[in-house]
């Protein structure tokens, strides 16, 4: 089986980078260069016209949608455990995932680039702060989920590689997340994963190589 996951530095396509490697998979990843607008490129639109990462190609068909992505490869390698095997709390992990990418993500994405949803002159400060207001709202949540416990299960799963990287955007955009101190936690136990350490040397490696192309 061949499983390739195009991919780009600080993008949500860390989780299933994440997930892959806990899983112990076999894949190739395609790193793509943002700064040169790699993702609308004509090839890649042709693999996937929403011109986004996460994309996992497995034999040479195509999968978009992070919690997707995700779910195929709690599937594929259930040795893994990636979701619950409770077929309860595997809903409520999927959940999860769902809320990380369309919930939380799209608050991060406006902070990011606030003009992509507002074009107003000056409006970008209220659009981020309004998004920022949003985001917390969520983030509050998250934080009474982790209260107390180690990952949103009784063990990694595939939603804890998700939030991660929720949280890991929030602090790249410098936002003061000291009010969430479950949310922090969790970010730092997963920072200690093999899988993610593993994740952040090839994001850097990755990186390193795009300065020397710039
Ligand atoms: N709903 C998608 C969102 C993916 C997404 O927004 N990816 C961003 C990076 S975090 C991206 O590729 N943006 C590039 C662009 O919009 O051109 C998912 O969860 O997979």
């Amino acid at each position: 089986m061949s499983i390739v996951l195009y991919y780009a530095p600080n993008t949500c396509a860390l989780a299933p980078y994440v997930t892959l490697t806990e899983a112990k998979a076999a894949f190739e990843v395609r790193p793509l260069n943002f700064r040169k607008g790699q993702q609308k490129s004509p090839d890649y639109l042709r693999l996937n016209p929403k011109h986004k990462v996460p994309l996992l190609i497995v034999d040479g068909q195509p999968l978009t949608e992070s919690p997707a992505i995700q779910i195929w490869i709690a599937r594929r390698f259930p040795q893994a455990g990636l979701l619950p095997s409770d077929p309860w709390l595997e809903l409520k992990a999927i959940s999860i995932l769902s809320w990380c990418s369309s919930g939380m993500h799209p608050y991060l994405s406006r902070i990011n680039s606030p003009a992509r949803v507002c074009n107003v002159p000056g409006a970008e400060a209220r659009v981020i702060q309004s998004a920022r207001e949003l985001l917390f709202e969520n983030y509050k949540i998250a934080d009474d989920m982790l209260a107390g416990r180690k990952f949103f299960f009784d063990r990694f799963t595939a939603a804890d590689a998700h939030f991660f990287w929720c949280i890991r955007r929030g602090l790249q955009f410098d936002l003061d997340l000291s009010e969430f101190p479950s949310c922090l936690a969790h970010f730092e136990r997963m920072q200690g994963r093999p899988s993610v350490q593993k994740l952040l040397a090839y994001e850097k490696s990755v990186q390193a190589e795009f300065a020397k192309a710039a």
